[in-house]
């Protein structure tokens, strides 16, 4: 059976919901037995709780739920959460989710990253899991800092950001990754915020319902290494595009200029999104027929083998 969240086609279309008669599922069901060991007031914790809000909400099976992280503060995330989960290498989470996503589209998959983890080490798999549209949500905890290893400065800090590894002021300009993302052809692009739970449950709801790679930034700050990107220094500074007076997500270009704002203004909402492209799944061969886990096991006898093997010596 598949959900319905009143999208041209959900990104969660193949995902089986609850058996019929089940009992509800609450945000109890979805909280792990794990101490949750972020600081006290890290950003962090308002995503988790839009998450546990949430995701009872979709009756889904939790079973077919799967979170994967890199590393970082932000990546601790799968453990909090009483799904599947793999905390897996620095940077390499969109590579494992994009296999398991191929392999299994009865799954929810889900990637969560950190600026570092994601934008250092991890850009390159990032940038190609954008362009090839794979039906994933990431989220990129984003708090312009690596918190895990005590402060050092990460892509998405500011020119002349002092931290102990820049303590002249970094020296490099800040990347934009929402302006990367839609450069690199992805297909659903937006940003949120730590200090707005509402909108923010709102945009993750959104990019769930997505068919395709869905990316959304998560400004939050760091108490304990980022003093300067507090909740007092981002709430004047955060707007929604869509309360701007002719916003058309729709409209790339307009959408790139809009995502190399950051400063005095710093748009938040769904900056791009295109229905019109297919998801990499839906234009695999060998995937015509279904997952590979649901299609019958082929062998191939031994007289093919051998021509086969004939064909390259
Ligand atoms: C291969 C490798 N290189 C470096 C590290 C050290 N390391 C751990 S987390 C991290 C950065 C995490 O920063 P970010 O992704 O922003 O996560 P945050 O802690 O801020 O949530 C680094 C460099 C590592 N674990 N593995
Ligand atoms: S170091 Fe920063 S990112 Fe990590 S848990 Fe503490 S406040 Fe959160
Ligand atoms: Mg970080």
């Amino acid at each position: 059976m598949s959900i319905d969240l009143g999208m041209p086609s959900s990104g969660v279309a193949f995902v089986p919901q609850l058996a019929e008669g089940s009992p509800a599922l609450g945000r109890k069901d979805y909280t792990s037995d794990q101490d949750v060991r972020w600081c006290p007031g890290c950003g962090d914790y308002a995503i988790l709780a839009a998450m546990q809000g949430f995701l009872p909400e979709l009756g889904l099976r939790k079973e077919n739920i799967v979170f994967i992280s890199g590393i970082g503060c932000s990546s601790r995330f799968p453990y909090y959460l009483d799904t599947y989960g793999m905390h897996s290498i620095h940077g390499r989470a969109p590579a494992i989710a994009t296999g398991l996503a191929m392999a299994r589209e009865d799954l929810d998959v889900w990637v969560v990253t950190g600026d570092g983890d994601s934008l250092s080490i991890g850009g390159n798999h990032l940038i190609h899991a954008l362009r090839r549209n794979v039906n994933i949500t990431i989220l990129l905890f984003n708090n312009q800092i690596y918190g895990l290893t005590k402060g050092q400065y990460s892509p998405t800090s500011p020119q002349g950001f002092v931290t102990s590894t820049s303590p002249e002021g970094s020296i490099e300009p800040m990347f934009l990754p929402l302006a990367v993302a839609i450069a690199a052809g992805g297909t659903f692009v937006a940003r949120g915020w730590s200090g707005d739970t509402e909108h923010l449950t709102w945009l993750i709801k959104e990019a769930l319902g997505h068919r395709g790679y869905a990316l959304v930034d998560v400004l939050q700050p760091c108490v304990s290494f980022n003093r300067m990107y507090s909740y007092n220094w981002l709430r004047p500074r955060v707007y929604k595009v869509q309360d701007e007076p002719g916003y058309d997500p729709g409209d790339k270009t307009a959408a790139l200029v809009r995502a190399q704002e950051f400063g005095d203004r710093i748009p938040l909402g769904i900056l791009y999104r295109t229905e019109d492209e297919p998801a990499y799944e839906e234009q695999v061969p060998a995937l015509a027929a279904g997952p590979l886990v649901q299609q019958p096991l082929r062998t191939t006898s031994a007289e093919d083998y051998e021509s086969l093997k004939m064909e390259y010596v």
